[in-house]
């Protein structure tokens, strides 16, 4: 059809008036081997009263050299949106230098692009061209953009108080537990009691007890959440640490199992322990699978064993829960610190300026 419109202009001018179209069949013999073709009968509308000009003009175009034509225009406009496409990436991503080089770094560490884009167009905004060629400008605009991306809030440990460790498999609940027992026990000199909720893994309640017998605490295994409840609320004389089974956070039905025990307990503080090792969706993944437990504190384990915390770091600021501690090695008690600000935006910014 476009073909045709095409002749009938050039045949008419561009002020014909189509009178009619249609499809119809030629060559071949006995309609076998025919053509298809449009026919579109037009005439000059400018001249169809002067005399001899009022004869309807009929011109004919190929069906699938019209097919092709039209396969070719959508190619091109294929081609045409998925270059605008690229091109406005392209303008979207567009800083000077040193600011595209960050914002992609800050997206090589986990970021997403709108994140990125609004930290480097903050920046850039805020400093002088002079002062973005001046490395220690740059350091000095990230750590502070870095400072307070996540909330740290230490514990005040006291007795009596009872503190209860969520999380999923196998992420450090156990050995973390262990970690402040020892720090709490060593530096504070605080009375400990240690509980386990992890009835149905005696391997787990060994590592446990192995830990409360080295350092001479009492160690208990309770079986129902009534249970719980009684041994903490008769427990006045001592800090209550409680260590709880590793469920998978895509276990509902064990989380509500969790925070019946958790209801059961009513703890001053649930720590929920997150692994820094995984990735920033499971993490979302977990402290949003978590929230029906109520932690009131982060802590991250295993930043020993991570090339970047700026993702993760992002995610748990996002949560609005306070990150308490941050441990970093399988050493118990050594491999835990308190989580500082200072300490993390810090880290943070070496990550970024990392060759
Ligand atoms: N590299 C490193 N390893 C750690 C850290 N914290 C714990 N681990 C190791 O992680 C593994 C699991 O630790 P657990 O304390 O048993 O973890 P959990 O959350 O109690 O596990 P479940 O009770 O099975 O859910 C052990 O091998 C620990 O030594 C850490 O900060 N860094
Ligand atoms: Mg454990």
């Amino acid at each position: 059809m476009a073909e045709a419109i095409i002749k009938v202009k050039n045949e008419l001018g561009s002020d014909a008036v189509i009178l009619q179209t249609r499809r119809v069949r030629r060559g071949g013999f006995l309609g076998i081997g025919s053509k298809v073709y449009i026919e579109v009968t037009a005439m000059n509308d400018e001249h169809k009263n002067e005399p001899g000009s009022s004869q309807p003009h009929t011109v004919i175009a190929n069906e699938s050299s019209l097919q092709l034509k039209a396969e070719l225009t959508d190619i091109k406009q294929t081609l045409k949106s998925v270059s605008e496409k690229l091109s406005s990436v392209h303008t979207l991503g567009k800083f000077p230098e040193p600011f595209e080089g960050i914002h992609m770094k800050l997206m090589e560490l986990g970021l997403k692009f709108s994140e990125a884009t609004s930290i480097v167009e903050k920046m850039s905004q805020n400093m002088t061209p002079l002062e973005a060629m001046d490395d220690e400008k740059i350091s000095g605009a990230l750590k502070m953009h870095f400072y307070g991306i996540v909330k740290t809030q230490r514990v005040a440990f006291t007795v009596p108080q009872k503190i209860v460790f969520v999380g999923p498999t196998g992420v450090g609940k156990t050995t973390t537990l262990a970690k402040i027992a020892a720090m709490l026990r060593i530096k504070e000199k605080l009375p400990l009691t240690i509980l386990t909720l992890d009835t149905y893994r005696i391997a787990a309640a060994q590592q446990l007890k192995t830990y409360a017998d080295i350092m001479h605490m009492p160690f208990k295994v309770v079986y129902t959440p009534q249970e719980a409840e009684e041994v903490s609320s008769n427990t006045k004389e001592s800090l209550i640490l409680v260590d709880t089974a590793g469920r998978s956070q895509k276990d509902e039905m064990k989380i509500g199992e969790i925070s019946a025990y958790v209801r059961a307990i009513k703890p001053e503080v649930v720590f929920l322990t997150i692994d820094a090792t995984k990735k920033r969706s499971d993490v979302e993944d977990v402290i949003s699978r978590f929230a029906s437990i109520a932690p009131t504190h982060i802590i991250l384990t295993k930043i020993d064993e991570t090339s970047s915390i700026l993702g993760i770091m992002t995610s748990l600021g996002a949560s609005k829960i306070p990150l308490s501690f941050v441990t970093n090695g399988q050493n118990v008690p050594e491999d835990i610190m308190y989580a500082d600000e200072l300490d993390i935006s810090t880290l943070i910014v070496k990550e970024v300026l990392a060759k």
